[in-house]
């Protein structure tokens, strides 16, 4: 065993670690604090591969510095494994979901093994696991009973490919599916949602509280996502029609500004109002409502777009002036904003503008822009800009004069009086679409009688276990699989009449909202999540996934949480007290991707250069927030450093449990820098700068050795035994040989890092400077508990100072010890 080789080591300690597995969290407990640790888990398609490496490098990285600076860490692991790529993978090439599912999962887990992660392994879970998905279908009828889960027909996004319904979420902004990459379009189906929009304000406003803890990029993407705006609900009567038409204004005060209205194409009020038209117009309407549906959901809010519409030939009234309005329909007018109709104000809205220029309606300015320029043109009709910004009320009556949020409140003030209007919030966000015509996922535990009334499976009845996919024509048809197994969607209700199971499955994205709790008590047959391991740990103290989760699973976890609060099952409203997102790994700085010919295979570098040279060169090669560029980076360098300090443990002499404080100072003040440092680094995540520190104090380590103090001396097996404690966070497997070498017991993992010696860190020496009459002349090294009278002493012997003080008569001395001296001299 004379020179340092991964493989060996690799072999030797993954048997040791799996007979004495470390990191099960029960084995050890104890009063110290804790720490939940957590890394987003994976999904199971095929091998690990480098973006894994990097997350899990980075997690394990958090979990076991937590671990030596003494607290107790959970740091679980299971697999998020249900959902459309096993399904296409088992249409692709035959067979069933199921076995290249589990498959898969046995490959990553020997493979994140390998990695040696320091997972806690007795607490595995699987999503697509009946264990596991009774729970979701548990969630969804606690859910479906609090009026959280409703089932509704809309017009829902259809991916055309994959055959199957999407959230809003997964369009992607392009209007494509994020899946399939199709272009989306728009359906009408009945469907399962959850109603995450009663939990927009605190979803939004709890968002406050992760400040400072989330990337702040992060919180401005869920800001974004939940869109709340204030305005008013405004009713505008429509000529020949009962009921007045609501529309949603963030500018009430521009009321008097109104000159038309628009309708949503795709919306029921368009096709009602359109259908009282001339025959040509509903011609029209109808041509213009098929180019609509054609539209993808983000070119159709692309404000640049050429503005096109139809009118209908119907009229609003203003609630304010009386003043008659043109109803038009227009695409960029959204059905599911708002009540999918709007007052239209061109003056002051840029998109109604635009439109009002292309089919020439009028243009009536009401609010007068504050910063007006003598001689420059500000009138939209002329420059075709809109006046969105503050200003005065003009040609409104009663809010002439007013500023235009005192005219937004007075407006409202005067629609409620009449009662034609009211404050009001909108959202962006919808509720949360769940059912999903595919087959590997979790059942939808509610069947219908022959009326089609909704029946909740009793819970004692659940799981509802997933039918064997094997003769399932799993292709996509636009219907669930599901319908076709026959035997498993009929079920006898206990009156004795038939009824049918939904055939539909949940979205996986129900799966992922609440696993962190499952990881608690994930063999609890009983419960969701132990309450007593709930208090022990729970909520997640750091959690670490990719910024691709900035919006879906986070807000959707959020969600679930809060409602588990009120459910009375969480003691706490955020699940994810702190969050790291890290960045990609590319090449070249290019994202990796097989199809680009420029993937770098984890098992080649793995096999090349070893576990720890891999994982000690994604820490190094930048903050983990940022990519690594794998063109970059020196694995064999990495593998280099670690040879020398494995060298080091090897040649070290002196016995355990030797007196360092007898050992050679110099070498001991540069451990104790780092033990002092290395906590600090830790917490802001300085991976890379821990890792330069360690090289550091390998070479002097290595200095000392070699050169006069000798490997005897104890301050080296000091050294030696810090560097293996803190690599330990790296680079696990020479970490624990080191630790073995050096005459310990393993785990290294579990040995808490010694705090520096305060005296140590004192300077020996600082730097006084010598002035004379106020010049600096000359400086000196002194002890920085030097006295007064011998600080001058030395002042005035240095060369500088014998220089310019010679033949001159000295009037004062002015000392600060240690700093400075100023002689003050004359002639
Ligand atoms: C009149 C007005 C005047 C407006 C003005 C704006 C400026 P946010 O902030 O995103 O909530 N709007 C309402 N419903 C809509 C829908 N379904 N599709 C497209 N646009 C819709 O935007 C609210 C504003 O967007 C509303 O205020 C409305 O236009 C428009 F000087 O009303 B506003």
């Amino acid at each position: 065993e004379e020179t340092y080789d991964f493989r060996r080591l690799e072999a030797k300690w993954r048997p040791v670690w799996d007979e004495l597995d470390p990191f099960d969290t029960s084995k050890f407990e104890d009063d110290r604090p804790r720490k939940y640790v957590l890394d987003m888990f994976p999904y199971p398609s095929g091998d690990l591969h480098m973006g894994h490496a990097e997350q899990y490098a980075l997690g394990d990285a958090v979990a076991r510095y937590w671990r030596h600076r003494g607290f107790q860490v959970l740091h679980p692991i299971g697999w998020d494994s249900f959902g459309l790529p096993a399904e296409n993978a088992a249409i692709k090439r035959g067979g069933e979901p199921r076995e290249w599912t589990y498959e898969n999962i046995a490959q990553q887990r020997d493979s994140m093994r390998r990695y040696a992660a320091s997972f806690d392994w007795n607490r595995v879970l699987h999503t697509s696991d009946p264990e596991y998905y009774k729970w979701n279908q548990w969630l969804f009828l606690k859910m479906y009973e609090k009026g959280l889960a409703y089932r509704k027909e809309s017009s829902v996004n259809w991916d055309p490919v994959d055959q199957t319904v999407l959230a809003n979420e997964q369009v992607l902004a392009d209007g494509t599916s994020e899946r399939s990459g199709a272009v989306v379009v728009k359906k009408k189906l009945t469907q399962w949602f959850l109603r995450i929009t009663d939990y927009a304000d605190r979803l939004l406003e709890d968002l406050d509280q992760l400040e400072g803890k989330w990337p702040h990029k992060v919180l401005t993407m869920q800001r974004n996502w939940i869109g709340r705006s204030y305005g008013a609900d405004v009713e505008f009567a429509i000529e020949g029609r009962d009921e007045p038409v609501s529309v949603f204004t963030t500018r009430p005060d521009t009321l008097y500004g109104a000159t038309f209205m628009v309708v949503a194409p795709d919306s029921d009020l368009a096709e009602e109002l359109a259908a009282g038209a001339s025959e040509e117009t509903q011609q029209r309407f109808r041509e213009y409502l098929t180019h609509t549906q054609q539209m993808g959901a983000i070119d159709r809010q692309n404000a640049d777009r050429p503005k096109t519409g139809v009118f209908l030939e119907r009229y609003g009234i203003n609630p304010l002036d009386g003043s008659r309005l043109p109803i038009w329909t227009s695409d960029y007018v959204l059905a599911d904003y708002g009540h999918g109709a709007i007052m239209a104000v061109p003056a002051h809205d840029q998109r109604d503008l635009d439109f009002a220029r292309t089919f020439d309606l009028p243009i009536k300015i009401v609010v007068e822009p504050t910063e007006v320029e003598e001689g420059v043109e500000y009138d939209p009709a002329v420059t075709g800009v809109a006046l969105a910004g503050d200003g005065q009320l003009i040609n409104s009556e009663e809010l002439n004069g007013l500023t235009k949020d005192d005219a937004i409140a007075k407006a409202i003030e005067i629609l409620a009086e009449r009662g034609t209007g009211r404050a009001a919030k909108n959202y962006r966000l919808r509720d949360w679409l769940i059912s999903r015509q595919r087959y590997w996922g979790t059942p939808i535990p509610i069947v219908y009688d022959e009326a089609d009334n909704e029946i909740p499976v009793p819970e004692e009845q659940l799981p509802v276990r997933l039918p064997d996919g094997e003769g399932l024509d799993l292709k996509p048809k636009g219907s669930s699989p599901l319908g076709a197994a026959t035997e498993w969607k009929t079920v006898t209700l206990p009156d004795g009449s038939p009824a049918t199971r939904d055939t539909d499955t949940m979205d996986t994205f129900v799966d992922s909202s609440w696993y962190f709790l499952r990881f608690l008590s994930p063999n609890n047959d009983a419960e969701p999540f132990d309450q007593e391991e709930l208090k022990k740990w729970a909520p997640v103290d750091q959690y670490i996934g990719g910024v691709e989760h900035a919006i879906l699973h986070l807000l959707y976890a959020r969600f679930i949480t809060k409602v588990l609060y009120d459910l009375g099952y969480v003691s706490f409203t955020e699940p994810f007290s702190a969050l790291l997102n890290q960045g990609m790994v590319v090449l070249n700085g290019a994202k990796m991707s097989k199809s680009k010919g420029n993937f770098v295979k984890l098992g080649d570098e793995l096999n090349e250069h070893g576990v720890d040279a891999v994982r000690t060169t994604m820490l190094f090669a930048s903050p983990p927030e940022e990519d690594v560029d794998w063109a970059d980076v020196s694995v064999s360098g990495s593998g280099k450093f670690l040879a020398r300090a494995w060298r080091l443990a090897h040649d070290v002499t002196s016995e355990p449990g030797v007196d360092f404080t007898t050992g050679a100072l110099e070498l001991r003040r540069v451990t104790a820098r780092i033990l002092d440092e290395v906590p600090k680094l830790g917490e802001t995540f300085k991976y890379n700068v821990i890792i330069a520190r360690l090289m550091e104090l390998t070479n002097a380590t290595r200095k000392a050795i070699d050169g006069g103090v000798g490997a005897a001396d104890p301050a080296v097996r000091e050294a030696a035994e810090t560097v293996a404690i803190m690599l330990d966070m790296f680079a696990p497997y020479v970490a624990e040989d080191m630790w073995q070498q050096l005459g310990h017991e393993p785990s290294v993992a579990l040995v808490e890092w010694p705090t520096a010696d305060p005296a140590l860190l004192v300077e020996d020496s600082v730097t006084a400077i010598v002035q004379i009459n106020g010049k600096v002349r000359d400086s000196f090294d002194v002890a920085p508990d030097i006295d007064e009278e011998e600080f001058k002493k030395l002042a005035l012997e240095t060369a500088g100072a014998q220089r310019n003080i010679e033949g001159k008569q000295v009037v004062k001395i002015i000392a600060k010890a240690p700093k400075f001296v100023n002689v003050v001299v004359k002639g």
